[in-house]
């Protein structure tokens, strides 16, 4: 049935010391030519190769071609048989043929806006060459490159080039989703970096020509990378070149092959008038974590994709801790947890809930998910919470010593840390090998100084999984004394247990609990407080993400509250009042405290307490909020927004940057009350796409804005990455009666170029975050969504099949929606010809 299984894992029975590429560059006829060194390791095995989509011209072994009766091809791949196989060493030939114009799936060898590239992970090399194209299969790669573009890029280090063609040398065995291969007329922008051993390293971020003055922020953000790995994790870099390139049709966000890291353009390219804040953050982010694989990742692979979280989780984490360090402090851990339970927590509640280190698939593509990433992130993180700072750097270090150059399991992960900290972690592994988010349901007693927390944890059912015993689970905690003074700080409470209790001694007052300090599990905390105290952790959590944290369980309590029907709860009120005034706390930190859940998370929290979510409602009573924030807080909402007013040239630092962000959350309030004048003034001021961007994000939301739109439009057509963000606020923003008409009005329109994925995802990706346009009552928005996957599916299986998650909450809704998301769903599983991506997708999101 096209299921992989973890269970089946068996080693491959050949090792591969070297491999070398030639490639005759064509658009529709590119030659592949492959020479690999073989050593059988186990006799009597058949050779298997795999090869999709490749002609084969011809095959030949130690010099002999080889005959069609002497090997078997199949739309999979090659198998040399056993008995035609030398007991010794080998050397196997093959020359295929490939059509890299002709490739809209972007995976494997394929042209974007004239240059060549590649993208091999999970699956592309097979695309490219017939060859065992799984991880656990590390060899030293040659390659040769022919064509008469300028500028001829592989892994490696450059040896040899001359008129029409170039030669690089990788002296780091990989596995084949690590290789990669660029050729076009490119630029680089330069710089080098020393590591702390002294070697110099050139960098180049390449672009296409007239793109060349949009990428000092990347290289600056590459070299920042370099020195706090060697300091954190004390890894220096391997080669004498680090290259980066910058390509216009691109899957995913970047990819970390050896010493030639690929880019989706928009996480490399940015200037102050047309990248925003989060871009730069976003870049910076993104750029550190495909540097951090170099050691985890491609020292250190995986044995299988089963594994993929062992490189991903962790870092993911890596880059997670870096912005925290050079950029956002504690703000940081506040976005993550945010995005956290967006993506994840949303996923680990449908029909998509996956452990995360899966043990099946159809399409590995498909598990390139939030719970293999961020969960995988918050995995490596109680860890390092568990065993402190130094305990985690001892097993990191012990991980790198002991695996470098191997293609590892989370069991040799999870044994490293055993070993370096002489604990037992067998049932901490339940994290890695079930899906499922754990809810913690704390209540406290005090009596005679003493207080009891209470403590029991419960994992409901997920698909396949019935059996949720507990788990091994970090929770921090501290206690606060009534007038707001820390008489506990932190300590780390271990849970191992269905049910646990506590006890805190010689205390002299009742105290307040902050619990789960620093999200420090990837938990859903019930406790029963009063909004008076979730006030007060507002006002006086010394952690910034509790404090974050209680403000946000007080917005979500009363939009709750208000979309049943119900009055705002005033503690809120009153708190976000403090807050607005709090001109000493830090001006990104108080920006998401002003930022309101989104549609998404109440219609999840309303569900999640078995109300059946009415996405109208959930917007009229987010807007009533917003308003009546404004009302009751205007002048003080005024005077911030004058006085986070930046001047001087654009710097995206963090100061800045937070300041910009309080200015633009104030103005999310101001504007659904002043008719959108401050909106209006900003967009027409604005100097950096932050605030032009911002302005019209929320002249879009109140329904207004069509000047501005065409005025952006006018002066960013040429631009596709700012035309994104302008389609993006319609998809996203537009009041819900008008989103299907208006997203498919401009999906419609000539010079949207649906087959690149940043387009189709600005806009249709826009769209799905539109909560109350897509789940419109009467179906509209899930037929033009389902629509849209339809005609992407053909050509890019992948991007249609990760957008298709927009399906994944439909049976939190009424029945009259329920039933024309089925309806979609049952529409594109019964299309003639589903790529196994979507295929598998629509199977287990109707499932
Ligand atoms: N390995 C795929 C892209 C990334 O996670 O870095
Ligand atoms: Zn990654």
């Amino acid at each position: 049935d096209g299921v992989t299984l973890l269970s089946d894992y068996k080693p491959y029975p050949f090792e591969i010391a070297s491999v070398s590429l030639i490639f005759r560059l064509d658009p529709a006829a590119t030659r592949v030519l492959a020479t690999l060194d073989v050593t059988p390791r186990q006799p009597g095995a058949d050779m298997v190769l795999q090869g999709e989509d490749l002609t084969l011209i011809s095959l030949s072994l130690d010099g002999r071609t080889l005959a069609p009766g002497d090997y078997l091809l199949d739309e999979t791949g090659l198998t040399l048989p056993a008995a035609g196989l030398p007991a010794g060493p080998f050397r196997l030939q093959t020359e295929v043929e490939i059509a890299p114009a002709a490739n809209t799936a972007l995976e494997g060898l394929y042209m974007s806006n004239g240059m060549y590239c590649t993208q091999c992970e999970a699956e592309g090399f097979r695309h490219i060459t017939f060859y065992p194209d799984r991880p656990d299969v590390m060899s030293r790669f040659h390659v040769r490159i022919e064509s008469d573009l300028p500028v001829l890029l592989s892994n490696g280090n450059p040896v040899g080039q001359g008129p029409g063609w170039a030669e690089w040398d990788d002296p780091w065995p990989k596995p084949a989703y690590l290789f990669a291969l660029v050729a076009g007329d490119l630029r680089a922008t330069s710089g080098s970096f020393t590591t702390r051993s002294g070697r110099k390293v050139d960098l180049n971020i390449w672009v296409r020509p007239g793109d060349e003055d949009r990428c000092d922020f990347a290289l600056g953000a590459l070299a920042r990378s370099m020195t706090w790995d060697e300091e954190a994790y004390g890894r220096e870099y391997d080669l004498d070149l680090f290259n980066i390139v910058a390509v216009d049709d691109f899957n995913m966000g970047a990819m970390e092959n050896k010493g030639l890291n690929i880019f989706n353009s928009k996480l490399v390219l940015a200037s102050p008038e047309t990248a925003t804040d989060t871009d730069y953050e976003r870049i910076e982010a993104v750029i550190a974590h495909e540097y951090f694989h170099n050691w985890t990742g491609n020292r250190i692979t995986c044995r299988d994709w089963f594994q993929l979280c062992l490189k991903e989780g962790l870092t993911v984490y890596r880059d997670q801790s870096f912005t925290r360090d050079v950029r956002l402090g504690g703000l940081k851990r506040i976005e993550d947890v945010a995005a956290l339970r967006a993506r994840q927590f949303r996923e680990d509640a449908g029909p998509l809930a996956h452990p995360p280190r899966p043990d099946r698939y159809k399409e590995i593509n498909n598990f390139y998910t939030a719970t293999v990433y961020e969960k995988g992130a918050e995995v490596v993180g109680m860890l390092a919470t568990l065993l402190g700072p130094e305990g985690y750097r001892a097993a990191l270090d012990l991980y790198f010593d002991r695996h470098d150059g191997q293609a590892c399991t989370i069991e040799d992960w999870i044994k490293v840390f055993e070993d370096a900290s002489g604990r037992d972690l067998s049932q901490f592994k339940l994290w890695y090998t079930q899906a499922g988010t754990p809810k913690l349901t704390v209540s406290e007693t005090y009596a005679a100084g003493t207080l009891t927390l209470d403590v029991m944890q419960m994992t409901p059912p997920t698909p396949g999984e019935t059996e949720k015993p507990p788990r091994h689970i970090p929770l921090a905690v501290g206690l606060l004394s009534p007038n707001g003074d820390e008489v506990v700080p932190t300590v780390v409470l271990e849970l191992t247990e269905t049910r646990q209790s506590f006890r805190f001694e010689g205390l002299s007052a009742r105290p307040v609990p902050s619990i789960l300090r620093g999200f420090s599990a990837p938990v859903i905390l019930e406790r029963a407080t009063t909004p008076a105290e979730q006030a007060f952790l507002l006002a006086h959590d010394t952690d910034p993400f509790n404090r974050w944290e209680a403000g946000r369980t007080l917005a979500r309590q009363t939009l709750m509250a208000m979309a049943r029907g119900e009055g705002a709860q005033l503690d809120y009120l009153d708190a976000v009042g403090r807050l607005i005034a709090d001109d000493e706390a830090d001006p990104g930190f108080r920006a998401a405290c002003l930022r309101l859940p989104g549609e998404d998370e109440i219609a999840a929290a309303l569900f999640a307490r078995g109300d059946t979510p009415d996405p109208e409602a959930i917007r009229v009573a987010r807007r009533k909020l917003m308003k009546m924030l404004a009302t009751r807080h205007g002048a003080a909402l005024s005077r911030v927004y004058d006085s986070c007013a930046v001047a001087g040239p654009y710097s995206p630092d963090a100061g800045p940057a937070g300041r910009r962000a309080l200015r633009l959350a104030t103005l999310a309030l101001l504007t659904t009350e002043d008719g959108g004048a401050r909106a209006a003034a900003l967009f027409a001021e604005a100097t950096n796409m932050t605030e032009s961007i911002g302005a019209l994000n929320l002249l879009v939301a109140e329904g207004k804005g069509q000047g501005q739109l065409a005025g952006f439009a006018a002066r960013w057509a040429a631009d596709p990455l700012v035309m994104d963000k302008w389609r993006m606020a319609q998809g996203a923003l537009t009041p819900p009666e008008d989103a299907a008409e208006t997203v498919a009005r401009l999906a419609a329109a000539p010079e949207f170029d649906w087959k690149n994925p940043n387009r189709f995802r600005s806009l249709l990706g826009g769209f799905a975050a539109n909560h109350a346009g897509f789940h419109r009552a009467d179906g509209a928005g899930y037929a033009l969504y389902a629509d849209w996957l339809l005609r992407l599916d053909p050509l890019n299986p992948q991007t249609a099949a990760r957008m298709s998650t927009a399906f994944e909450t439909w049976r939190r809704y009424d029945a009259p929606r329920q039933a024309h998301a089925k309806a979609a769903l049952a529409r594109i599983a019964a299309t003639p010809g589903l790529s196994r991506d979507l295929g598998e997708m629509v199977g287990r999101l109707a499932g």
